[in-house]
């Protein structure tokens, strides 16, 4: 075996030559990936006893894409297309050899073998346009003439991968192997030498597309049924052209293409804000002082405590998961209404085919319902999701202390209170932290961790391993009011209802954020939750919010009761109902307020920003760890558009003075404290600086 570059091996076995990659932690084709890669061919290709090349990679996965961190940064010869053009038109056959997850470049490098085995777990996708960009090395090109254009659309405007079966039977992959994957690929090689099996060049196929050349009526299809999830990205709509294009151009225009459409991609402030976020992402999960090797306690067996809107779903997670967990309510009525609506919500899934009925069944059966609290004795973690009440939460955490057992995890679903007052009600203070899922709990993505003063490492390391395990993305912050995605909606939600008595109304104030990009406005999202949440809040803590106080009183709250903000159909589509429109302008003359227009970009700032300024101050209290955090918790938890990065990443770009002049200018306007810019915004005005570049 000899070293070809660092991170790049060519040996050979028999009449066959090796290439490995080996560029840990995920084999990304960074520069001397890609220079190994173009060198080792050329040398087995001018190697005489060399009649066949397999390429394979060390360690968890084969390549899974070009090196994002080389992004933005001048490019560094030779180029991915380069390297696949050597391998593509290699006189000798080159195979791939995958384990783990081809994805992006990775896959690219693949398509522009002759053929392809991969492991029994492979998996295989183009994931660019979650990166705000598309598959810029004739993924577009290639791809549709292996498995069609309606598999290719799919795939890369989806971004998710596909298994190693389903890639067997789409073509994508020749055989699937076991064993040693190296030796599988040698073997793969030499049958394919001795059965003489032609060079199969992707880019001379033409029998898949060829049935959808002139029909454009086929991608004007995939556009209206991609229309609702991809509204707001600029990427897919460049992916689709990208698709159709490998369709109606020769191949070699299709690449010039690709290259056009990629470019503007790579260039635009959406990909900048999704290729942030992908590594913001992988930011949250490092706690500074929590090793990453801490020892997090397995959990084996849950327990729920309330099966009300969110501790039924809270449970389906771990059910979805394969852990068996019991859920426990005080009376056998609320007991078999919140089974009833987790059995619901599957069968839900298994009618949109998401799901079998055998799933279904499997999935209840793992979800244990009792009245009888003795029954969490043998959790390994007991998740608290009881009424928002401090009196009920810690009656119930004393209860918790006596019976569970003694290494288990006390977790809370709090949205509001105070952890450590919780945790003092019982004699473990350092077992007990905050797990706060979002409603609905087995759909959000968001786990926003909270670590109490006296919680331990390994209580922490727990719920971030257990988080991901149920396919959450943890994010570990600390105690204050409404921990940080809370706290900053509270802000939104003080304008949003100044807004409304001023001159707004609630469906033109959710027009804004949902032209923005978030899934709903404040109002549309205050019926989802349950206008009773709030309420029971406000009245816990003697404050007022005339408007949602009064439509209360009027028992609206919300979907769940088909009128809120809005009245509701039977298909829970919302409409303007003039009878809130009337309590709003009732309470605004009684207020002695004179309403006025209000424009779309005063509404905008006026939610957003007091977000921002309690965001700076959260980032103060270091409540947060990192303003990225604030991001991951926005966009996971709270809809905020992931093309814009996140309310931190979003002020930066539009500038930390700008905004900050902009508070200073409604406190002027309002005498309002309320827009007194956080010390940490100033600072980083004047200075000049982001909150990114702390
Ligand atoms: N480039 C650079 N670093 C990467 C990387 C990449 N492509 N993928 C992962 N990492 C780092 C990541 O930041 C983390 O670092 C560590 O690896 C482990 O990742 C021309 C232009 C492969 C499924 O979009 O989806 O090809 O935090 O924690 O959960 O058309 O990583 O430890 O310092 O995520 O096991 C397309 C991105 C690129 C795939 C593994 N490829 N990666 O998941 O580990 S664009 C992608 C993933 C492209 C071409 C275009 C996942 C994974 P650190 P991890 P994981
Ligand atoms: P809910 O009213 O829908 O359900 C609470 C359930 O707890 C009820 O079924 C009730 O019977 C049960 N309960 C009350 N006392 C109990 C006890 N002593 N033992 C066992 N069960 C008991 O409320 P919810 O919306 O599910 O909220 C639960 C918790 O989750 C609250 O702390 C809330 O702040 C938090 N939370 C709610 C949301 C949301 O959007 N609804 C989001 C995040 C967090």
């Amino acid at each position: 075996m000899a070293k070809v570059t660092q991170s790049v091996d060519l040996g050979t076995r028999g009449r066959v030559a090796v290439l490995t990659v080996d560029n840990p932690p995920v084999n990304a084709l960074s520069q001397h990936v890609r220079k190994g890669l173009h060198d080792g061919i050329q040398q087995a290709i001018a190697d005489g006893a060399v009649q066949a090349i397999v390429i394979v990679c060390s360690g968890r996965t084969f390549i899974a894409g070009a090196d994002i961190t080389e992004f933005g940064k001048p490019p560094m010869e030779p180029s991915l297309h380069s390297v696949l053009d050597m391998i593509e038109s290699s006189p000798k056959p080159v195979i791939s050899a995958i384990h783990g997850t081809a994805l992006g470049g990775g896959l690219e490098v693949t398509l522009a073998c002759h053929y392809r085995v991969g492991a029994k777990g492979a998996r295989f996708g183009l994931p660019e346009v979650k990166l705000g960009i598309l598959p810029g090395a004739g993924g577009t090109q290639r791809l549709p003439r292996v498995v069609g254009p309606q598999k290719a659309l799919q795939m890369i405007v989806s971004g998710d991968p596909i298994g190693a079966d389903e890639a067997l039977k789409v073509g994508l992959i020749d055989e699937i192997v076991d064993g040693d994957l190296a030796a599988a690929g040698v073997a793969f090689a030499e049958k394919a030498l001795n059965e003489k099996r032609p060079l199969k060049k992707i880019r001379d196929l033409d029998d898949k597309i060829a049935p959808a050349r002139g029909k454009p009526e086929i991608f004007a299809e995939f556009r209206k049924s991609v229309a609702r999830q991809t509204r707001g990205f600029r990427a897919p709509e460049n992916c689709i052209k990208a698709v159709e294009a490998a369709v109606n151009l020769p191949f070699a225009e299709g690449i010039k293409r690709e290259r056009e459409l990629f470019v503007e991609l790579l260039n635009s402030p959406e990909s900048k804000a999704q290729r942030y976020f992908f590594f913001a992402e992988r930011e949250a999960a490092k706690i500074p002082d929590v090793a990453a090797d801490t020892p997090a306690k397995e959990i084996k067996k849950a327990a729920v405590i309330g099966a009300g809107t969110m501790g039924g779903g809270i449970a389906m997670n771990f059910a979805n998961v394969g852990i068996p967990v019991t859920v426990v309510e005080v009376q056998q009525e609320a007991l078999d209404r919140g089974l009833g609506v987790v059995r619901k919500n599957y069968e839900t899934t298994a009618s949109r085919g998401r799901l079998t009925m055998a799933d279904v069944e499997k999935r209840m059966g793992l979800i244990k319902g009792t009245t009888d609290f003795n029954a969490i004795a043998d959790a390994d973690i007991v998740i608290e999701a009881v009424f928002e009440e401090m009196p009920i939460k810690k009656e119930v955490f004393a209860k918790i202390d006596k019976i569970a057992k003694p290494d288990a995890v006390l977790a809370t679903n709090t949205s509001t209170l105070d952890v450590n007052e919780i945790a003092s009600a019982t004699r473990r203070p350092e077992s007990v932290i905050g797990t706060h899922f979002f409603s609905p709990a087995n759909v959000m993505k968001l786990l926003e961790n909270v670590r109490g003063s006296k919680t331990s490492k390994t209580a922490i390391a727990t719920a971030m391993t257990v988080g991901r395990r149920i396919n959450k993305v943890p994010v570990l912050v600390g105690v204050c009011y409404g921990f940080v995605g809370n706290r900053m909606l509270h802000q939104r939600g003080i304008q949003a209802e100044k807004l409304i008595l001023e001159g707004a109304l609630p469906h033109q104030v959710d027009r804004v954020l949902y032209d923005f990009g978030f899934p709903m406005g404040p109002f549309a999202m205050g019926d989802l939750a349950g206008l009773d949440v709030g309420w029971r809040i406000r009245k816990g803590r003697g404050v007022k919010s005339p408007v949602a106080d009064r439509i209360c009183e009027l028992g609206r709250f919300g979907q769940k009761t088909g009128a809120g903000y809005y009245k509701y159909d039977e298909k829970r589509n919302p409409t303007p109902d003039p009878d809130v429109e009337k309590i709003i302008v009732d309470v605004s003359t009684e207020m002695g307020i004179t309403r006025r227009p209000i424009s779309d970009e005063e509404i905008l700032q006026r939610l957003l920003y007091p977000m921002v300024n309690e965001g700076a101050k959260i980032l103060e209290e270091k409540i947060a760890i990192r303003a990225s955090d604030i991001d991951v918790i926005w966009v996971y938890g709270y809809g905020w558009p992931v093309y814009r990065g996140g309310p931190m990443f979003w002020a930066d770009s539009i500038g930390l003075k700008a905004l900050r002049d902009k508070l200073l200018e409604f406190q002027k306007k309002t005498g309002d404290a309320f827009w007194t810019p956080a010390l940490l915004l100033s600072r980083l005005a004047d200075a000049g600086k982001g909150f990114l570049d702390r």
